[in-house]
């Protein structure tokens, strides 16, 4: 009968947040309906990822689709989406998008209490090929509800009181915590339902598994240097471990959370605050990581205590295993106690 239950028990994402939700019940459910907003824009996004390629082999993609509109990017496209679900659900009051470089306030009646940094299709660049690709999204709760500024967005990550990424690939994934643990839903196309299939996701402590883009290797400083050299010609017996690298930053932090190992975007001589964005890449994949019982370092402090003094900036960022990371920490602490 368990396994019986365990099929008909539909655990969706909806009824999971408002489980959740029950256990503050000070809570008027504003971030169920945030949440729902944010499924709703995934649920678009894949079905329109899942279309791309098809519109490509039929032309659809071309200058002008079969209705006579411009066919939008994906990308821009995604964008688009996003903020009009969170604006419309009435419970935001600052967006950040990769895809704006402005950030975003919402006038009343619209304006809510949460601020929702996100990156609407991250990786784009390799749809074409196929290659899975993803929405990364931070959510701050607003300081001042009715005097929403800058300054509710840069914060450090350890104010953000949730983060996830939904992976469009081979299907399509949604991995969320809002500060307690970890948990992974998968869509359900025929009931168009995110159904909880990870529940509380914890990361290996140690993995067999790096991921960095090795064509960086002569920009690196020591520390990164000494370690790939570790990792990949091991002096204590044990085995080298395994390079994955696809170059799609949910792909492969989806890849690190569910098997171990670590993810780095080091900095370099050519980018010195490394290449990924600290508000909607950097910060939600380090809530994870250490909500999955990971670590995320930035070469000189944990991810999450950095303060942003600009939406679109950058950070050198080394997340995953607990173990593998505090080795990475462990080189810059010698570095930088030589130094
Ligand atoms: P590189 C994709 O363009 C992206 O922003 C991340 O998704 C990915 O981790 C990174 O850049 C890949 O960068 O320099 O290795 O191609």
């Amino acid at each position: 009968h368990a396994a019986e239950a365990q099929r008909t028990d539909l655990m969706t994402i909806t009824r999971h947040a408002l489980n959740e939700q029950g256990r503050h019940p000070e809570s008027r459910g504003d971030f169920t309906i945030l949440l729902s907003h944010i499924v709703l824009g995934c649920k678009f996004v894949a079905s329109a990822v899942n279309k791309a390629g098809l519109a490509k082999l039929i032309g659809l993609a071309g200058v002008t689709n079969v209705q006579g509109e411009e066919q939008k990017k994906l990308d821009v496209l995604s964008n688009e989406v996003f903020v009009k679900a969170l604006v419309s659900s009435g419970r935001t009051c600052v967006l950040v998008s990769e895809e704006n470089e402005e950030a975003i306030f919402v006038d009343a009646p619209l304006r809510g209490k949460y601020c929702v940094c996100f990156d609407p299709l991250d990786g784009s660049s390799n749809i074409d090929c196929g290659v899975s690709i993803g929405t990364i999204f931070g959510i701050y709760m607003i300081k001042e509800k009715d005097n929403a500024t800058l300054e509710d967005v840069l914060q450090p990550g350890t104010d953000m009181i949730a983060a996830g990424y939904c992976m469009y690939g081979s299907s399509c994934t949604l991995v969320l915590s809002t500060g307690n643990g970890v948990n992974g839903f998968t869509l359900d196309p025929s009931l168009g339902e995110f159904i909880l299939t990870h529940p509380n996701i914890k990361i290996p402590k140690k993995g067999k598994i790096y991921s960095v883009n090795e064509g960086n290797a002569q920009n690196w400083d020591a520390p990164t240097a000494k370690f790939v050299e570790k990792c990949k010609f091991p002096q204590d017996g044990t085995s080298a471990k395994s390079l994955r690298y696809i170059g799609s930053m949910v792909a492969d932090v989806h890849r690190t959370l569910l098997y171990g190992g670590i993810f780095l975007y080091p900095a370099d001589k050519k980018s010195p605050n490394g290449k990924l964005r600290i508000l909607y890449e950097v910060f939600p994949m380090s809530f994870l990581m250490e909500q999955a019982g990971g670590q995320a370092f930035t070469g000189k402090q944990r991810a999450l205590e950095l303060v942003p003094t600009e939406i679109h900036q950058r950070s050198p960022i080394f997340l995953g295993s607990y173990d593998d990371v505090e080795e990475m920490k462990s080189l810059y602490a010698s570095e930088s106690s030589t130094a």
